[in-house]
């Protein structure tokens, strides 16, 4: 069986990472066929649009779309293309690697991350020169498909429960319905939760993450505080990210653009090497997934890295290095 790929690059060092994982994907003995397409900031500039219509749709079509990078276009397009894939969930894990100089090396978490709603629901006002509004919506709805796969999540890969990070002490209303609604859904199916109030988390994590495991968050919470994560590991090179929907998924690094390196040809693969390794899993590819996975853990470990992590080598060093290691 084939399966149809839609490859995004977008901006900046996506355009080096997301084919370094396309060529990882490319060494394996699985039937794919890859289609790429283009989005994001130099598109806009050129087109008007940061999201061609066939990019949308190719990605709505697909198997699965592995994602590289937005920059100032981000809104125009990692959130319709979540929304084209029918994305409730996006998983973060944020994972120190032997070898790898970490601020906490003892730190494995999974960010669990609402994809839909949240202050990225996008219902924002310019009222006048002094006051801009934005509406932040929480339904019962989204909490409980996000919760449904949190509780799915932590059963099928062994952990003894999750964590709800929220801040329903002050916004009582949005997070209360995040957290009660996520509750009852453990309840109902026997999960053992435990809550932390957002804030309290951030400091909590950097002292000591091994408290913490799965830990399930409101859209921009979600973001921000696995990108705190990712300082605890070693950088943003090192995280990557699925977004789950009911029938695709969309991969991605949880890093941008970064346009101080974009176009040197020394971006870390890595994150959208380990991300390509969540798409494997996600089709069923398991041994591949853990495959790769280990190729990329070895040469963290071994070497050659990039500068990000105090090595000299370059993106494409590393991918072969990796490839070698598969
Ligand atoms: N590859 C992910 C990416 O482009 N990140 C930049 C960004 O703005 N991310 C915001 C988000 O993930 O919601």
């Amino acid at each position: 069986m084939t399966h149809e790929i839609a490859v995004i690059p977008g901006d900046g060092i996506g355009q080096e990472v997301t084919p370094a994982a396309v060529e990882v994907l490319e060494s394996l003995e699985i039937d794919f066929e890859f289609h790429e397409a283009d989005a994001g900031d130099r598109v806009k500039e050129i087109t008007g649009e940061a999201l061609p219509e066939e990019t949308y749709e190719l990605a709505a079509s697909a198997d699965a779309t592995l994602f590289g990078a937005a920059g100032e276009t981000a809104a125009d397009v990692i959130l319709p293309l979540r929304e084209a894939v029918d994305s409730f969930v996006n998983i973060r894990p944020a994972k120190a690697y032997p070898g790898i100089d970490a601020v906490r090396p003892e730190t494995d978490l999974v960010f669990l991350r609402e994809n839909t709603e949240g202050v990225y629901a996008g219902h924002e006002d310019r009222l006048s020169e002094d006051v801009a509004t934005l509406t932040r919506v929480v339904t019962q709805s989204a909490s409980r498909d996000l919760g449904e796969f949190a509780c799915e999540y932590v059963e099928d890969g062994d952990h003894d429960g999750f964590t709800i990070a929220h801040k329903a002490n002050v916004m009582r209303e949005t997070d209360g319905v995040f957290r009660d609604t996520i509750e009852s859904v453990a309840d109902e199916q026997g999960v053992d939760t435990d809550e932390v109030l957002m804030d309290a988390f951030a400091t909590k994590v950097c002292l000591d993450p091994e408290q913490f495991d799965v830990v399930v968050c409101p859209n921009l919470a979600g973001d921000v505080l696995s990108d705190l994560a990712a300082g605890l590991v070693g950088g943003l090179g090192l995280l990557p990210s699925a977004n789950i929907g009911p029938e695709r998924g969309l991969f991605e690094p949880v890093h941008g653009t970064a346009p101080d390196i974009a176009g040197e040809g020394v971006a870390n693969p890595a994150a959208t090497i380990i991300s390509a390794a969540m798409l494997l899993e996600y089709l069923g590819h398991d041994e591949e997934a853990a495959a790769v996975q280990n190729a990329v853990e070895t040469t963290l470990e071994n070497g050659p890295r990039t500068p990000d992590l105090g090595g000299e080598a370059s993106t494409e060093d590393v991918t072969t290095a990796i490839i070698d290691n598969l």
